[in-house]
């Protein structure tokens, strides 16, 4: 850190998460600088690194990671790259804010569960942004203060406008309805025991390979039911909705309703058409208070275990996706350093 405290961050991965990271980290974060892009396309790198002041760009991680100035580390490089990042991460003692998914599946997951445990403290926060957004943290405090009693069901609707190519079935639990596995584990705090999904006469808008809608059911420890509705080619925006419904009461955050106008005999309002914008305020803050706790020496936030139980419910998604059948989920015992 310099002496005046400000974090050198090495942003992992310049894809389009990466490179707003970048960005927010630049021209939006306190406290904190972009001390080295890292991207296998090394003009990519360059061109970033290019644009701000002390910045140096690298092709590999490794060097990055021990490059002067980089005391932290942002990885938005793919899932499947996660792994080896954290693992070399762990050896330089280095904390780290880690993309969703921890890892794309529960194996290599519960290596690097098993690698943190060994160093004995956390250094790792999972970039599950949602809790950081001011509808669920709104939603989160209400159901914590036990206004309305206990939470039975959560109705969630997760709609992409259209996905990019090489979207697949699969991808729309790991990299979707993940989101949803993380908010019901956090605003419900309970693991999700089993997962059912159903799949409806796909839309006619929807690419071939994919079936597109689903509808997804968690079944959690705690008695609750959720159902997740994915839809990741609706065509008209992005709307990621959530309605708890309790004992005594029920509360739904995600309708966008920023601004209604009014005008030539019709009411209405834009839906934002991406996650970028839709979850910026929730990225905006997820990041500086990765930064403010790191700052202070201290880890917070959605957890290496977050990230491991999430891989599992996904893999057993996958497989009911797959075997339309009810799919029990199994977590290993969780580790004192998490609990
Ligand atoms: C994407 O990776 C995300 O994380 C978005 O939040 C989600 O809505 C989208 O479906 C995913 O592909």
């Amino acid at each position: 850190m310099t002496k005046q405290g400000t974090l050198g961050v090495a942003v992992i991965g310049t894809g389009r998460m990466g490179a707003d990271h970048v960005r927010r980290i630049d021209s939006v974060t306190s406290g904190a600088r972009v001390a080295a892009v890292v991207d296998i396309d090394a003009e990519r790198a360059k061109q970033l690194a290019d644009g701000i002041e002390g910045c140096t760009a690298f092709t590999d991680a490794a060097a990055a990671m021990t490059s002067p100035g980089v005391d932290a580390l942002l990885i938005a490089s793919p899932g499947p790259a996660h792994e080896a990042t954290l693992l070399q991460a762990f050896a330089h003692d280095l904390p780290v804010l880690c993309e969703k998914p921890l890892t794309p599946d529960a194996a290599s997951a519960q290596r690097v569960l098993e690698a943190e445990e060994k160093l004995g403290h956390r250094r790792v926060q999972v970039g599950f942004m949602r809790r950081y957004d001011s509808e669920y943290l709104e939603l989160k405090a209400l159901l914590d203060s036990g206004q309305f009693g206990r939470a039975l069901m959560l109705h969630c609707r997760h709609r992409n406008a259209s996905t990019p190519p090489g979207f697949t079935s699969q991808m729309m639990i790991n990299d979707s309805v993940v989101h949803e596995i993380d908010t019901t584990r956090w605003l419900l705090e309970q693991e999700i025991t089993a997962v059912t999904v159903l799949r409806p006469r796909p839309s006619s808008a929807a690419p071939d390979t994919l079936s597109d809608p689903q509808l997804v059911l968690f079944e959690t420890s705690g008695g609750a039911v959720v159902d997740v509705e994915i839809f990741v080619n609706c065509g008209w925006g992005y709307q990621v909705q959530c309605e708890a419904v309790c004992e005594s009461g029920s509360a739904r955050v995600g309708d966008g309703h920023a601004m209604v106008t009014n005008s030539a005999g019709r009411w209405g309002g834009d839906i934002d058409m991406d996650f970028v914008s839709r979850f910026e305020d929730a990225y905006d803050r997820q990041v500086q208070r990765w930064v403010d706790a790191t700052r202070r020496g201290e880890v917070e936030g959605p957890s290496v275990w977050d990230g491991y139980a999430a891989a599992v419910v996904c893999e057993a998604g996958v497989r009911a996706q797959a075997t339309g059948e009810r799919t029990p989920t199994l977590l290993t015992e969780r580790p004192a350093l998490y609990r």
